[in-house]
């Protein structure tokens, strides 16, 4: 406790019941008020009444009507205690006053301002900037909502009960925590839409945008009602208010928020049309989308215990979502690119000085918890859950979930119990997936005779911060085993591992098949497994397990570009075993774009330091390009005629369809470029009538270092869009030669269109420069030294933002000792900063390790 560190063990249900919540805002940029009545019920005689509160000027505080002395309570900068003595033994209600300025709130929780619009994010304890309460998950209550502003637009969570000019009421029925609620006021467009549930109510649907913007709602709204009815069939869920609202803000420090009732977005997340979104963006926007109404059900229905479960609601969710994507889109490239991004980014954290278990037991910040880790490891332990109890055992598991803790606010252990209590299984080993960090690794060796293979596999997840030793993990592993000829002798079974070491047998095979192993990446664990290019190359051309295919090739091309960085040629083995996976017609196209896509730069750092090696960055960089190359040059004719063929004729669709088309051709013209000069991409830009090609075709010439004209003439049409104006930025320091990339971050930064306090601005730049690896990685250190100065400057105004950004340097124990002492430098720099916030504080701290 003593230097600010909060403790699983530490947890007390809170001594109140909160009843009823009453809020009265008058609203006013400078000076809001909030008035705030609390019905509470003790539950502990002799507890004071703690509320949290920060960053409040306190007016009035009463109870039962009489105003509290100053000798009832004591006000600290963090909350307001109300001594027991002070306290009636029976229910009471509190009320309070305070006043606060969301027009100097830069920090972007609580109440703040953007563009003119009042708006709130609560998540994770934004509510204690707005009144004193006690602002912690485990503590649910009805809201009633009185808002008084002269603006058009008034909402908060829930139903709405009555409004005239300047005022609005709103009613949620539903018990919630302080962390869901919302208010935004403002002068705001709809754009409408209705929803009719399965039981038949009429649910009023409603995008709010600043005007202008009202024409870029269409895809958003469709992929909500689409969410809604597939949570309806997939998980027997029903909306449960009258009226769901969207809001689209343009500063916000995440992507949304799940508020009851009142989503709030990033409008990076809302608003899109063929000439301003990329494919990407589309599928992106209806995962996210789904995302916020899922949480309905699995963050607000039933709600976290405390902030250490945050992976319950947001594993779940996340899995829910991506289950979803899965289904209106392509399930297995779906699949594919969810492993790219676990293994990109979740692999990495889990390697590195921040790695923590998917549920934490100690934190300083909790917005510092937001992580990969949380997210996408705790949606991988969803799925294994899901595998090893089948799909039935799946919805049995959940519907028992719903049935047993609606209203509550639960726990990982009352997660895995209702898997327990539906399935009969005993999960006290699979828990070690929660509580320890870490990628397992999987060693699999191959056994064959008398008719019999046998897989051995060996476990052990290295040690992390704070856990040395780990417990043997209970592993789901896929198997389906492929006769020579490409048929499936075994097709795919899941092999349950509990011990460090286990064999498991396959007997009365005529011929030694080919084990393909870990299909559909059935388990976060990384496979190492022996396997001559020979045999990745015949999975590539034949197992029907669509991931394992995939994985084939990937792994194929990771190996030919570790020994690139070491100075080897290109592997003729890979080149030729690309030519079927091109020419096959049968293979979706979406498919074959992720075969010909490589592996990053930052992804084959972490493979080369996981083998003992100090990655190169200049190196790595070097290899990937002549790759490409070497690609074109084998298969210029393929590419060509893929580019060729796949043009989408007719009007932009967003569908997969036509995505998979357009991205198969973009990754054929970023292979051709190599050998075009940007001849290809020159034309398509000229031509584009879509962002998805206009940007494909740029970011190409931007690789090459021939993207002058083309990126004024972008900056010239799109500079008054702030959404495409991102892309500008991040793009040009992404994909421009690396040693090109710090002098112009430093160059962009003074652009007038840098405004830097916009979180999706801040994050283009920085977020561009950290994804160029080998320019943020440059030996001199510029990269490094611009990044922590801009990281110094964004945290008094904007602490989450910049402590989430300050993980780009979480990789530099990989590197050589000349790069490692810049960047301990940096950290140090940042470290000594006076003022530093407590989030960017712990998050340097954890970096230095
Ligand atoms: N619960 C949201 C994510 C979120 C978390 C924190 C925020 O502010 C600090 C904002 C949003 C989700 O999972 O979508
Ligand atoms: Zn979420």
């Amino acid at each position: 406790m003593m230097d600010g560190t909060i403790r699983l063990a530490d947890y007390r249900p809170y001594p109140f019941e909160v009843t009823q919540v009453a809020l009265l805002f008058r609203l006013a940029p400078g000076a809001t008020r909030v008035r705030a009545r609390l019905d509470l019920v003790p539950r502990q005689p002799g507890a004071p009444l703690r509320l949290d509160g920060e960053e409040l000027r306190l007016i009035s505080a009463a109870i039962d009507g009489e105003a509290l002395g100053g000798n009832d309570y004591l006000l600290t900068e963090t909350g307001l205690t109300i001594h027991a003595a002070a306290l009636p033994e029976a229910p009471f209600t509190l009320e309070t006053e305070v006043e606060i300025a969301p027009e100097a709130n830069t920090a972007l929780e609580g109440l703040y301002m953007s563009k003119g619009m009042y708006c709130t994010q609560c998540e994770a304890e934004g509510f204690r900037k707005i009144t004193f309460y006690p602002d912690r998950p485990d503590v649910m209550a009805p809201f009633q909502v009185r808002i008084e502003g002269d603006l058009p637009v008034l909402l908060s969570n829930g139903n709405p009960v009555a409004q005239g000019p300047g005022w609005a009421e709103w009613h949620d029925p539903w018990p919630k925590p302080a962390y869901l609620f919302a208010l935004v006021a403002g002068d705001l467009v709809a754009h409408p839409g209705s929803f009719t549930t399965a039981s038949g109510r009429e649910v009023t649907l409603n995008i709010w945008v600043r005007p202008g913007d009202e024409d870029r709602c269409g895809f958003a709204m469709e992929a909500l009602k689409r969410s809604m009815r597939w949570d309806e069939t997939a998980y027997g869920r029903e909306y449960d208010l009258d009226i769901f609202n969207i809001v689209a803000v343009d500063d916000f420090n995440m992507g949304a928020m799940e508020n009851k009732g009142l989503n709030i977005f990033n409008s990076k997340w809302v608003l899109a049309s063929p000439e301003t979104a990329t494919d990407s963006d589309f599928e992106r926007i209806e995962a996210i989308i789904a995302h916020e109404y899922f949480h309905n059900w699995t963050g607000n229905r039933i709600t976290c215990r405390d902030w250490f479960q945050l992976c319950l609601k947001e594993g779940l969710t996340v899995f829910r979502d991506q289950s979803f994507t899965a289904e209106m889109r392509l399930g297995p490239v779906k699949r594919i690119e969810d492993v790219i991004l676990l293994r990109a980014r979740q692999f990495r954290e889990d390697q590195g000085p921040l790695a923590h278990p998917p549920r934490p037991d100690h934190y300083k910040e909790i917005n510092n918890f937001y992580t990969v880790t949380v997210y996408e490891k705790g949606a991988e332990i969803v799925g294994m859950l899901k595998r090893l109890v089948g799909d039935a055992g799946y919805r049995a598991a959940l519907d028992l979930y719903f049935d047993r803790h609606d209203g509550q606010a639960c726990t990982i252990e009352d997660w895995l119990k209702v898997f327990e209590d539906a399935s009969g299984r005993d999960l006290a080993q699979f828990k070690h997936w929660y509580v320890e960090a870490g990628t397992p690794r999987l060693r699999v060796s191959e056994d064959w005779a008398e008719e019999r293979l046998t897989l051995t596999f060996e476990q052990s997840t290295p040690p992390s911060p704070g856990q040395m030793e780990k417990a043997p993990r209970h592993i789901p592993i896929a198997v389906g085993l492929l006769s020579p000829n490409g048929d499936e002798v075994v097709p795919t079974t899941v092999l349950e591992m509990t011990e460090a070491r286990q064999s498991f047998c396959f007997e009365g095979l005529a011929t030694r098949p080919v084990a393909s192993i870990l299909r559909d990446f059935s388990a976060p664990v990384i496979l190492e497994r022996a396997q001559n290019g020979a045999e990745r190359a015949f999975l590539l051309a034949h197992d029907t397990d669509p991931f394992n295919r995939w994985e084939a090739g990937n792994a194929l091309a990771r190996a030919c570009l570790m020994e690139m960085a070491e100075g080897a040629g290109p592997d003729g083995a890979y080149l030729d075993a690309l030519g079927p996976v091109l020419a096959d017609a049968a293979l979706d196209p979406a498919f074959r774009a992720l075969c010909l896509r490589l592996p990053s730069e930052d992804e084959l750092a972490q493979a080369l330091h996981a083998a003992g090696k100090i990655p190169d960055p200049d190196a790595i960089h070097a290899a990937r390009a002549a790759l490409m190359r070497a690609i074109a040059q084998r298969h210029e004719a393929a590419l060509s005629e893929i580019y060729a063929a796949m043009a989408v004729p007719g009007p932009y669709q967003p569908d997969a369809e036509p995505a998979g088309r357009r991205a198969l051709r973009l990754a054929a013209l970023a292979l051709l470029s190599k050998l075009d000069g940007g001849a290809r991409a020159r034309a398509l830009f000229a031509e584009a009538q879509n962002m998805t090609e206009s940007f494909g075709a740029l970011s190409a010439l931007i690789a090459l270092g021939a993207a002058e004209a083309e990126t004024a003439a972008f900056r010239t049409r799109w500079q008054g869009d702030r959404l495409v104006m991102d892309k500008w930025f991040m793009a040009q320091l992404a994909y421009c030669p690396p040693g090109l990339a710090a002098g112009l971050a430093r160059d962009l930064a003074e652009d007038p269109l840098f405004d830097w306090k916009n979180p999706n601005r801040f994050r283009a730049l920085m977020g561009g420069l950290s994804a160029n690896h080998a320019g943020f990685h440059d030996r001199s250190g510029a990269g490094y030294q611009f990044y922590a100065d801009w990281l110094i400057r964004l945290d008094p105004v904007n602490p989450q933002t910049a402590a989430r950004m300050s993980t780009a340097f979480e990789t530099w124990r990989r590197f050589d000792p000349g790069r490692q002492a810049l960047v301990r430098d940096e950290l140090d720099r940042i470290a000594a900063t006076t003022g530093l916030s407590r989030d960017l504080s712990e998050m340097v701290q954890r970096l230095r390790g």
